[in-house]
């Protein structure tokens, strides 16, 4: 009877596994990109355990259109850089009943064992705005933590464009405070709150040269550095700092112009004892561009003295190195 019943729950056990992975599918990367069965840009990367995961928008323009068009945030894992698996879309915009659309660049952390996923959208309102989703595990289902926008045009002074509120990035630090950077032309920083979905302080604005956008912000032996898009078509280049509040010293470029891509948006993160440069080109045949990119991984080297190497983008991809 007890084996009967132990029996049983296994079955129950197996169907309930079997549920939540019904719709993830499993896929080889062959080189770069890595994600050639649809568009993918803005990759932002998050190492739990013995995975990576990448959180990317979707470019879903059509050919003949020559602007972004993005309605959702997809997620992908990997446990070896090899084989890859896509997790059912956890967030659309329409997850954000203040937004209007625009699924543009975002990034996943965890605190406590939930996760937080930053994400840059059009306000209904107005403008490009700041939202926070959360979920209990990093391939979601991820829901809207706050019901509104927690950066909006209003709160940010420093250019007069709608669209300086994007491109958010988070780093908690070893003390445990919580900080949001983000920004297009002007790069702005802020103190989140403990549960980090509140600022904690006032917003400041960083002072680096050439800042277009997509600046990302993480922590090396010692060093911060911010890295970020720069000049247009755009360029990746970087700055170091002993402190996460500056002064930032500008090191130049890591990553030059990715091809036939105006934008190159990169994310920096040690997985396996390998320094990743997670970025996007438009080297999908015969349409990729610049509003139909495609997530690329190559390795990030760093000197010696703490400064960073110049990435090489390759086809062969993070394997071959
Ligand atoms: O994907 C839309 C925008 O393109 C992002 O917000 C920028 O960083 C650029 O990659």
């Amino acid at each position: 009877m007890r084996a009967l019943i132990q029996l049983s729950l296994l079955a129950i056990l197996h169907t309930q596994a079997d549920f939540a992975n019904a719709q993830d599918t499993t896929f080889m990367a062959k080189g770069n990109p890595i994600i050639t069965h649809k568009y993918t840009a803005d990759p932002a990367g998050l190492v739990v355990g013995e995975k990576l995961y990448v959180y990317a928008g979707h470019d879903e323009a059509p050919k003949s259109k020559h602007f972004y068009e993005m309605h959702e945030w997809l997620v992908f894992s990997t446990t070896d850089l090899k084989t890859w698996t896509e997790h059912p879309v956890p967030l659309s915009t329409k997850d954000f009943s203040w937004s209007k659309g625009d699924a543009w660049a975002s990034q996943v952390i965890e605190r406590d064992g939930k996760f937080y996923w930053y994400v840059a959208t059009e306000h209904k309102d107005g403008g490009k705005a700041i939202g926070v989703a959360v979920a209990d595990r990093p391939e979601g289902p991820f829901k809207d933590a706050l019901g509104k926008a927690l950066i909006t045009n209003e709160m940010t002074r420093a250019t007069a464009i709608s669209w300086d509120d994007i491109d958010p990035s988070v780093i908690i630090d070893d003390d445990g405070q919580a900080y949001l950077f983000w920004g297009n032309t002007a790069c702005y920083y802020a103190k989140l709150a403990n549960n980090m979905t509140e600022l904690a302080g006032d917003i400041q604005v960083i002072n680096i040269p050439k800042f277009t956008e997509a600046p990302w912000i993480h922590k090396h032996k010692g060093w911060y550095y911010l890295s970020y898009a720069t000049e247009f078509p755009e360029k990746i280049a970087y700055a170091m700092s002993r402190s996460i509040h500056g002064p930032w010293e500008f090191k130049g470029v890591i990553n030059e112009i990715a091809g036939n891509s105006n934008t190159n948006h990169q994310s920096i993160v040690t997985f396996k004892g390998k320094d990743l440069f997670i970025y996007h080109n438009g080297a999908i045949n015969t349409d990729g561009g610049s509003y139909r990119r495609s997530v690329c991984i190559d390795e990030l080297k760093y000197n010696k003295d703490g400064s960073i190497k110049r990435v090489v983008m390759t086809s062969e991809g993070i394997n071959s190195h």
